[in-house]
């Protein structure tokens, strides 16, 4: 602003901005053309109001003024009402009937997600505590997104609203369904031919030649087997049989050793056999003593097809009667139990020989996996030692490993 002195400055911003307070900054004389009259450009601030102060925004004045107000203009014609309708005009603007069905779809998502998850269909303020809680344990136990949803619909379908409130029966109810759920083998029931010809496949490292090595001792010594304490429907073996004892395990070194070891401990006819003919010769030739044939294979990861098939047609030459089993250890991760039941299921086993049980805590996956699949359980394997760590699979053996589902004052611990 150019101005005569600080005074007539202020009042000639009060008179083009209104009331406020003026700060002036700076000031600079300028020349006033012919009549050299003293003139000063003064610089500064003025708020609009002396309460906003904090928000003062600074005042131009001068050339700077014009230059702002230039600006300012362009930019309110910028966002003008005129302007912003037009723009609207512009954007396709959404149809009534277009953003209903976008919002049925999303809808739909929604319930698709939940159901995928497990999560309540109605929304979670509304779902009952206890059927939140079950949902959650069974979530931290490792059961499937599909198996927990389709608990907690039974629950909803089955339970009142004041049954649920009794969290213990609940809980207790649920492990019933999960126990029932289980399928397991029943090796008096199943067996066809004999002698039995058990021959167990698998992926690395699961404990095949252990297991078998217990499943031998226990078919030879039933009496020593599972300790001292036998219980009778755990057992492997009921009665006393004889056994034969092959491998076609090539692959690992030390293999050969094992069956020879496990072989003269127990005082049965043992082999390692590389050959479809060898293999199907020995085989014959034992039918006739046997009461039941034991073959160890080699690992194979379910996405190795080429060794899976060449094992089998080696396989082949134990007889169309042979009964395979499928060992898995509990600890596998549930993706990878579900590639290696579907990868070994041109063997068409029959049961599944869940191992190392002892080492997990968390059982609801393989269990997820086993039950979605329609599987049989024959045997669970609970540690390293032959011939104890093994016993016929029941439920008991799965609802001690539930945390979060107990009854109450009961915890869940090892087998
Ligand atoms: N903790 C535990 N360890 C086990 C169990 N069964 C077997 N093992 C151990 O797992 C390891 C592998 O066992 P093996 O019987 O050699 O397994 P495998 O499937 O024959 O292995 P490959 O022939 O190499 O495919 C060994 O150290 C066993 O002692 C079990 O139930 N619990
Ligand atoms: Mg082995």
């Amino acid at each position: 602003m150019v101005a005569r002195s600080e005074e007539d400055c202020r009042a000639k911003v009060r008179k083009r901005y209104g009331d406020g307070v003026v700060k002036i900054l700076s000031s600079e004389p300028v020349s006033d053309g012919l009549l050299r009259t003293r003139r000063t450009e003064y610089r500064g601030y003025i708020t609009p109001h002396p309460d906003l102060t904090k928000y003062a925004a600074p005042v131009l004045m001068g050339r700077e003024l014009e230059t702002e107000k230039k600006l300012l203009a362009a930019a309110a014609r910028e966002t003008s009402p005129a302007v912003q309708e037009a723009r609207e005009v512009r954007q396709p603007r959404l149809s009534e009937d277009l953003m209903n069905q976008l919002l049925e779809e999303i809808a739909g998502l929604k319930a698709a997600v939940n159901t995928a998850t497990g999560a309540a269909a109605s929304p979670e303020s509304t779902e009952h505590e206890t059927i939140l809680r079950i949902r959650d344990a069974l979530r931290a136990n490792g059961f499937s997104a599909a198996y927990t949803g389709k608990t907690v619909e039974r629950l909803r379908r089955e339970f009142s609203l004041a049954a649920l409130d009794d969290i213990a029966a609940v809980e207790q109810k649920v492990r019933a369904w999960i126990g029932g759920d289980i399928l397991f083998y029943d090796e008096e029931r199943e067996r066809t031919s004999k002698p039995r010809i058990f021959v167990l496949v698998g992926p690395t490292g699961v404990g095949k030649t252990t297991t078998l090595a217990k499943i031998a001792f226990a078919c030879t010594r039933p009496e020593k087997a599972n300790g001292d304490t036998q219980d009778r429907s755990r057992a492997v073996s009921r009665y006393k049989q004889k056994a034969a004892l092959f491998s076609i395990d090539r692959y690992r070194i030390g293999a050969g050793e094992e069956i020879e070891k496990y072989g003269e401990l127990l005082g049965i006819p043992y082999q390692n056999l590389f050959d479809r003919e060898e293999l199907q010769k020995e085989v014959r030739f034992h039918r006739e003593d046997a009461d039941i044939i034991l073959v160890d294979t080699f690992g194979t990861n379910p996405y190795e097809a080429v060794k899976l098939a060449k094992m089998k047609e080696l396989l082949d030459g134990c007889g169309e009667d042979a009964e395979y089993h499928l060992a898995l250890s509990a600890t596998a991760r549930d993706d990878y139990i579900a590639d290696t039941l579907r990868a070994f299921e041109f063997f068409n086993y029959r049961s599944v020989v869940l191992t190392k049980l002892d080492e997990t805590r968390n059982i609801g996956g393989a269990l997820s996996c086993l039950i979605e699949k329609g599987k049989k359980i024959s045997f669970v394997t609970t540690g390293q030692e032959v011939p104890y760590d093994i016993e016929r699979g029941n439920a008991g053996h799965f609802l001690a490993k539930l945390s979060g589902l107990a009854p109450q004052g009961l915890h869940s611990g090892g087998v």
